[in-house]
């Protein structure tokens, strides 16, 4: 893809109404922390148009990233943050279940999984509840970086079988450091998902 324009156009909060886009969506999930804001802005050729942060868990929202008005990249809001409240958790599922059940446009849901430690039990249920859903995420593995080359095929694996993945799906290793991954993340986004 090469990049025109971007543009983050909508910005939702739990008492939200999401929008009715006319453009295909491709969302992305996974824990706070697990660089889902670092691969949006490598797949937007931006630096920190998506907000990057150090504490994670802070903003509970759904952003739409507008992509050369050809499509939007969505950033959902991540889980597993010690410091969030039980109210707030609840508000955060039911912000995302309205999104994955209502959404016309949305095409593909990745899920960011850190290449270095197991799936933990958060992981677990996101990856159960999204399949719950009807879609068949596509599973991105972060910070590749960190790992030695000789370690990637064993943590690929690590994931595949900590998830319990369905038979077939895809394992894409990523780095927003190196950027490796990301010509295949927009490959199989224009060539499948579209
Ligand atoms: N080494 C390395 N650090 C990363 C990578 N992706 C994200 N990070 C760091 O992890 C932290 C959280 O990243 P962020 O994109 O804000 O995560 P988010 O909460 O999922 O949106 C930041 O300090 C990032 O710089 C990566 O691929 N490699
Ligand atoms: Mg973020």
């Amino acid at each position: 893809m090469i990049i025109k324009n971007v543009n983050l156009e909508t910005v939702c909060g739990i008492t939200s109404k999401l929008p009715e886009n006319e453009l295909p969506e491709i969302a992305f999930a996974g824990k706070s922390n697990v660089g889902k804001s670092s691969l949006i802005n490598a797949l937007m050729n931006r630096k920190s148009y998506a907000r990057i942060s150090a504490t994670p868990g802070k903003t509970q929202t759904i952003n739409f990233y507008n992509i050369n008005e050809e499509m939007y990249l969505v950033d959902l809001p991540g889980y597993g943050y010690a410091k969030v409240s039980e109210k707030e958790k609840a508000q955060w599922g039911r912000l995302i279940e309205r999104y994955l059940h209502g959404s016309v446009q949305l095409k593909a849901v990745f899920l960011l999984i850190d290449i270095r430690h197991d799936p933990s039990a958060n992981d677990k249920m996101m990856y159960e509840w999204i399949v719950e859903q009807g879609f068949h995420p596509i599973i991105i593995a972060t910070k590749l970086d960190k790992l030695k080359r000789s370690q990637v095929q064993k943590h690929v694996k690590m994931v595949k079988e900590g998830l319990n993945l369905v038979p077939g799906t895809k394992v894409i290793p990523f780095s927003s450091v190196s950027k490796q991954g990301r010509d295949d993340i927009w490959e199989l986004v224009e060539t499948e998902l579209l």
